[in-house]
């Protein structure tokens, strides 16, 4: 019996992943799901059972002692280099590697125009760096917000699990790396994006796509800072195709 640790901060894709498990093709297979303390009450939910709370810097020796495989559903923690040394680790990420690897990588994909999709690699010691197990490259529409496209980027993640995850358990896939290293985003880079300068120049097609990647209800994410009162302004977009030019 295969002993994996799913460790995700990701309720669809926890959700996803327990529905894909419960079939027989898994019956055989141990599976434990953790998640980061802010994540506890929507995981137990997502995940149908209390699911607790794991601090992966503090208590990776006893993962590695107890699990055969540790599977990463977007685990905002990261994962030490003496895991990922000591037990096969494999991380679901929704971006194709290795084009904007890192942080909300859909986001940067409609402002810098590189390949966006869902991607599953073994983890190494970068950051979603290590060797390709499978991929699908999701198409960027005209009218596509962050929101819109993300949705598309988590049923491709899904479908990849659905494809890949009998071997990945049974450690019979091929993996590659991949072929150039790519460029990473943090944090930091996106929420440098979210501040608007309104004094900025730029076209039209870099406004909409800049506005459109920062639009993702419910969150708020471009502002400007109102020159008069100083108030913070919070801007979305709203794009709607004519669907009677179809
Ligand atoms: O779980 P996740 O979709 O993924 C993120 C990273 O993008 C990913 O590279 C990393 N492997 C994973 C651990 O964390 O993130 P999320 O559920 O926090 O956000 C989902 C989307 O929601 C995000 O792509 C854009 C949008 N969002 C999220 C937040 C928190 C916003 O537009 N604004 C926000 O403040």
């Amino acid at each position: 019996m295969a002993k994996i640790l799913i460790v995700s901060d990701n309720p669809q894709l926890a959700t996803a992943f327990v529905t894909l498990t419960s079939t027989d093709t898994y019956r055989d297979d141990y599976f434990e799901f953790r998640c980061s303390s802010n994540s506890e009450t929507v995981m137990s939910k997502a995940v149908g059972k209390a699911t607790n709370p794991v601090i992966i810097k503090l208590e990776h020796i006893e993962i590695c002692q107890n699990f055969d495989l540790v599977i990463s559903l977007h685990c905002k923690q990261l994962f030490p280099v003496k895991m990922v040394q000591n037990v096969r680790c494999i991380n679901v990420h929704p971006g194709l590697n290795p084009f904007n690897r890192g942080w909300f990588p859909q986001v940067f994909s409609i402002i810098n125009g590189l390949p966006l999709g869902a991607t599953i690699h073994e983890i190494d010691e970068l950051l979603d760096h290590g060797n390709i197990i499978a991929q699908e490259q999701v198409e960027l529409l005209a009218w596509d917000t962050s929101k819109t496209v993300y949705h598309r980027v988590l049923d491709a993640e899904i479908r990849l699990l659905q494809q890949h995850l009998r071997s990945i358990i049974d450690n019979t896939y091929v993996s590659q790396p991949a072929s150039q290293e790519g460029n990473v985003n943090l944090k930091k880079d996106y929420n440098a994006l979210c501040e608007i300068d309104l004094s900025e120049n730029l076209t039209f097609s870099d406004a909409i796509d800049r506005l459109r990647a920062l639009t993702h209800a419910p969150y708020q994410n471009a502002f400007f800072i109102d020159p008069k009162t100083g108030k913070k302004v919070f801007v979305s977009m709203t794009l709607t195709v004519d669907s009677s030019s179809d």
